[in-house]
């Protein structure tokens, strides 16, 4: 694995590459990997860095210590009630607005497929980063917890577009307004997640994933998430159309060319579309 580059702050966030895979390591360990401003910025920014870099064609995101995200970090000066007299509750809409809506935008449009490794508790706006991911890999120690109700919050993030599309309105309701520790087993159970798996192998397996994905046709990857999210707005006709029209850009990118040939030909294909 090797350094793929350094961020202002390099401890907030390790950035590392192995083979096509580009790993993104939250690291605020002391503090289960919680939010702050600063790793919010440095995050989308390896996002976009990595959507630009055409040698990165699948994107891995774990946390270092034995938490994955803790969501927001409580103790950040820009939310901390106010403890003064007359000091004025802060805006955390606008912290919203300016950092996590960023950050989680530049998830969904990434131009590769992206998978979350959950090494450890994801809650608040950390179970909504791993979430927001293509696939999610967790440890069978780790768990979800929709932390907000518990303090005065709704889900944010993309929470509350992604709960009930993942697991239903009753069971999104369920996890959102109780904000219960959801266990990894019983998260892959109710559909919340792809795969719990014993800890000792979510690293390994997480790495053989994203190898995986990076050498399939990665455009195409991209189109498929595109068109399944799609698809939950549209009526069946225009789902249709839809597809024709994501089908036929396809349809002209190299990476079907290959894929045929190679399918005639009888070899492995090589894909080397973005
Ligand atoms: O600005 C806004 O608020 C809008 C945006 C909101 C987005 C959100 O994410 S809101 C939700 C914020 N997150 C939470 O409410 C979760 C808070 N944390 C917890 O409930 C628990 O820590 C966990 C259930 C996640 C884990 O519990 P446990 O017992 O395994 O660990 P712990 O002892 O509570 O935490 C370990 C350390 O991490 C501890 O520090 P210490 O005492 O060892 O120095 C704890 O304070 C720190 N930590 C955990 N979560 C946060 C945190 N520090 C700051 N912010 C946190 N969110």
């Amino acid at each position: 694995m090797t350094p793929a580059q350094t961020g202002p702050d390099e401890a907030l966030l390790k950035i590392e590459q192995e083979g096509a895979v580009r790993l993104l390591t939250l690291n605020r360990p002391q503090a289960l990997n919680a939010f702050t401003t600063a790793l919010l910025v440095q995050l989308r920014d390896a996002l976009e860095a990595a959507a630009r870099d055409a040698s990165v064609r699948c994107v891995l995101i774990t946390g270092a210590g034995r938490g994955f995200c803790a969501g927001q970090d409580l103790s950040d000066p820009l939310i901390k009630p106010p403890i003064a007299a007359g000091e004025q509750p802060k805006d955390i809409g606008h912290l919203l607005d300016n950092y996590y809506i960023p950050m989680a935008l530049s998830l969904r449009a990434m131009p590769v497929p992206v998978i979350a490794a959950v090494n450890g508790v994801a809650a608040g706006a950390g179970a909504s980063l791993a979430l927001g991911c293509d696939l999610v890999l967790a440890a069978e120690s780790a768990s979800f917890i929709q932390a907000f109700s518990k303090i005065g919050l709704i889900p944010d993030c993309g929470g509350t577009w992604l709960l009930p599309r993942l697991v239903g309105r009753v069971k999104a309701l369920e996890l959102a307004l109780l904000g219960d520790k959801l266990p990894a087993a019983e998260a892959q159970r109710i559909g919340l997640i792809y795969r719990a798996l014993p800890d000792a192998e979510l690293a390994a397996e997480a790495m053989a994933l994203a190898q995986k994905l990076s050498a399939m046709p990665v455009k195409a990857l991209a189109a498929t998430r595109q068109a399944l999210d799609d698809a939950l707005l549209l009526d069946f006709e225009a789902a249709l159309r839809n597809e024709a029209l994501l089908q036929s850009r396809l349809g002209f990118a190299g990476d079907y060319q290959e894929g045929t040939r190679a399918f005639l030909e009888k070899r492995k294909p090589s894909f080397t579309d973005r």
